[in-house]
């Protein structure tokens, strides 16, 4: 088992305990020992194979958790678990999975109401069985209807960083078959769709009955729903499925092309193909020859599948049969951001706030990184949970920054601040503060939930502050866990082009916002695109990757993104 799966399994026994309501001590332990395993470093089984060490030297570990750990290294399981699952099935777990419904609110309404599952759950509000329980009401019946379909969502898709770990275990535990001439995953990871249904993976192999029988070993793998000759499915213990497809060579290309989708798009390379004359299915491109015999023309690989109906090899992101076809028309096919044109990051946070990392680790790891610059932007001090910066500790900061610059002249580090909206209008802090700065992030952590107006005009007061540069996470949303403020992004739009103001797309897999839409039409205002981290460690800067694809599935370019300007360039632009 993985580190990330023994965190899983002890952050669901903190929620199968809480939801028996149980000692809340107990049910703090596991939920530490979850995050802190989360969070390290090296592999639990490493520690363990080493007679020398003690799992219990970890922080937050303690006798109970470690022998626990050792059970699960050695038996995927421990009778504590076991039990567990047996009393409270996984369909009233996911009841844990609603936004605003904690474990006590979700015990109550299963020991008072039998709701056992989301689809009770709905029954109930419906028939407003809900708001009559004590410490409910209508609004709180109203706010859990909206919170079903997020949790609904969450329960079919998954955040692409997500299934692109199982990606990554997969395709290693495939590798392993003799014979396997190339491998792919398709569908909509491949197109780097911000979440993922089910996983496409293609193989060009000779010996499908190998290849069938490796997937059907992989250890998390629960159940084997369908096996044909050169087609399987399977369901992981995650509840992700996987859909195996074995092809031959010469249709490898036609295949990948086929199963990476979209639907819509490949609707319209067959229109296409049909007016030359020619048939495009999984195994290949075919004439039609005046007897109606078929004769392959193409499929090895993805560009000749699509020189054959005379288009270009679009990139992935691109295939959603939005503007591909018009691009391609006039050889207008945008060259998409590369992770490596990114110079610079101007969205992270330290020790000084609610960082793991200090000033110098955040430094050095941006180094390491190859970038040319970065900003400084920890929380302003409204943001009290994570000890957010008055305008003395911020200046005391700015000190500590003026001192690294002396230090390390390879990279430039901008005196920045992530400056809350405050729920009332208004920035959180003083405009000469604001003004000191180089950089001023401002964002959106209270007052989530106004109306559309009032969170409009707040956003639009930040736009027409002649200190702010940029609006971090424009619309709050979290995937599967939280719907986006009622913002009116239109008028931020304009706001954001008259003032000349950034937008930033957040990198963050979890809020990857702006959305790819919004980033398109950002593109059509002019508004240049900031793709930031807002790294809360010094690994957090890895996550640009993953905001470069929602950027590409944008369709945006080098040229429409800020941050890949070089350092020289990005500082008069600030000036
Ligand atoms: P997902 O899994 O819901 O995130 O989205 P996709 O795009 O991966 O969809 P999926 O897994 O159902 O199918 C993978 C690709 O295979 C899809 O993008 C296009 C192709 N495909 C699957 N079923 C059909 C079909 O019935 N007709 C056509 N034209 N293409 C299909
Ligand atoms: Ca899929
Ligand atoms: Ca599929
Ligand atoms: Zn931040």
């Amino acid at each position: 088992m993985t580190n990330q799966e023994i965190s899983a399994v002890f952050g669901r026994i903190a929620d199968m305990l809480e939801f028996q309501g149980a000692n809340p001590f107990r049910i703090r332990a596991y939920r530490n020992g979850a995050r802190r395993i989360a969070d390290l470093r090296e592999s639990l089984a490493t520690i363990v194979s080493e007679p020398s060490r003690s799992l219990t030297d970890i922080e937050g570990i303690g006798k109970d958790l470690a022998s626990k750990i050792v059970m699960l290294l050695e038996s995927g399981s421990f009778p504590m678990l076991d039990e567990l699952l047996a009393e409270i099935r996984p369909t009233t777990l996911a009841l844990l999975r609603v936004p605003g419904l904690g474990p006590k609110k979700a015990a109550l309404l299963h020991r008072e109401l039998g709701v056992a599952s989301l689809d009770d759950l709905r029954r109930a509000c419906e028939s407003q069985r809900v708001r009559v329980l004590k410490g409910f009401g209508p609004k709180t019946e109203e706010s859990i209807m909206q919170g079903l379909d997020i949790a609904a969502a969450a329960e079919r898709r998954t955040r692409w960083a997500d299934a692109d770990l199982v990606v990554a275990e997969l395709l290693a535990h495939m590798r392993a078959v003799d014979g396997i001439r190339q491998m792919e995953i398709a569908g909509s990871y491949r197109r780097g769709c911000e979440t993922v249904g089910d996983l496409d993976l293609l193989v060009d192999g000779s010996d499908s009955a190998s290849v069938m029988d490796r997937l059907g070993s992989m250890p998390q793998v629960a159940l084997v729903i369908a096996r044909g000759d050169t087609k399987m499915s399977v369901r992981l213990n995650s509840g992700m499925q996987i859909d195996l497809r074995v092809v031959p060579t010469e249709s490898f290309g036609a295949a990948l092309q086929y199963f990476t989708g979209s639907k819509d798009h490949n609707v319209l390379v067959r229109r296409r193909a049909k007016q030359q004359g020619l048939k495009v299915n999984e195994w290949g491109v075919f004439r039609i020859e005046p007897d109606g015999k078929e004769s392959y023309l193409a499929g090895r690989n993805e560009e000749e599948v699509y020189a054959a109906v005379g288009l270009p090899c679009f990139a992935p992101p691109l295939r959603e049969a939005r503007q591909e076809f018009e691009w391609a028309k006039t050889d207008a096919i945008p060259e998409l951001v590369q992770l490596a044109d990114i110079r610079g990051d101007l969205h992270m946070h330290t020790t000084a706030t609610d960082g793991k990392s200090s000033l110098r680790e955040m430094v050095d790891a941006a180094r390491a990184r190859g970038l040319e610059y970065i900003a400084i932007t920890d929380h302003s001090q409204r943001v009290s949970m994570a000890r957010g910066l008055n305008p003395t500790r911020l200046r005391a900061q700015w000190v500590e920054i003026e001192r690294m610059r002396k230090e390390v002249e390879d990279i430039a580090i901008l005196k920045g601040i992530e400056c809350d909206i405050l729920e009332k209008g208004g920035m959180d802090l003083p405009d000469d503060v604001l003004a000191e700065a180089d950089w001023v992030v401002a964002s959106i952590h209270y007052g989530q939930k106004q109306s559309a107006e009032q969170i409009t005009d707040r956003i639009m007061g930040a736009l027409e502050n002649p200190h702010v540069h940029i609006i971090a996470h424009p619309t709050g949303r979290l995937i599967n866990r939280r719907n986006p403020y009622a913002v009116d992004m239109n008028q931020v739009f304009l706001a954001a082009a008259k003032h000349g103001k950034f937008l930033e797309l957040n990198a963050n897999p979890a809020r990857l916002d702006l959305h790819e839409i919004h980033c398109a039409t950002a593109q059509q205002h002019g508004i240049p695109i900031v793709i930031s981290t807002d790294a809360h460690s010094s690994e957090g800067l890895d996550v640009m990757r993953y905001g470069i694809l929602q950027a590409q599935r944008g369709g945006l370019t080098p040229a429409d993104v800020a941050n890949t300007m070089p350092w020289q360039e990005f500082s008069k632009r600030l000036r």
